[in-house]
């Protein structure tokens, strides 16, 4: 059985708590449950993560890096919050390792300020998703499914 990523970045251990016309009212654990029904519906298992780091999230794509050299990575679902408008080293990771990655975000940030237009990511992601709320995340999944 093939394993998904799904990664967090800064800030969206707050999900649920501030902003719900933005982010929706869900947690960031509702979220996990919701990835945990998508992965066992798909037939892959589930490594749901989320930290405030930049450098963290960098170690994280090399892990999946290896996972995929052995042939069990499904691949990574990556919203990195507002790094996503400013890291060069994402980019870099994601580019070094050479895995299949979706780019989510729940809002979508072309509706939103100017600063959340540029994507570091996208030029190295498989694909990008936004404005499909929480439910992006299972809906990513199900991409990856399609993909194998
Ligand atoms: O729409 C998304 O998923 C974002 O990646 C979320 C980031 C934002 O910087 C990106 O531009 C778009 C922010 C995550 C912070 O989430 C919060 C949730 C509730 C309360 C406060 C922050």
């Amino acid at each position: 059985m093939k394993t998904v990523f799904v990664l967090n970045g800064p800030n969206l251990n707050l999900l649920g708590t501030r902003e719900p016309q933005v982010y929706g009212s869900q947690t960031l654990d509702d979220v996990q449950a919701l990835c945990e029904r998508a992965c066992a519906a798909n037939g892959f298992s589930l490594d749901f993560r989320q930290t405030n780091s930049e450098g963290t999230l960098v170690d994280w794509l090399h892990e999946a890096g290896h996972l995929h050299t052995s042939g069990k990575l499904a691949g990574v679902i990556l919203n990195a919050g507002a790094y996503t408008h400013t890291s060069v080293a994402l980019h870099d990771a994601i580019k070094g390792t050479g895995i299949c990655l979706i780019e989510l975000h729940i809002s979508n940030v072309h509706a939103r300020e100017a600063f959340r237009h540029h994507s570091f990511i996208s030029p190295a992601a498989k694909s990008v998703m936004a404005g499909f709320g929480v439910n992006g995340y299972a809906l990513a999944i199900a991409g990856l499914a399609g993909m194998q």
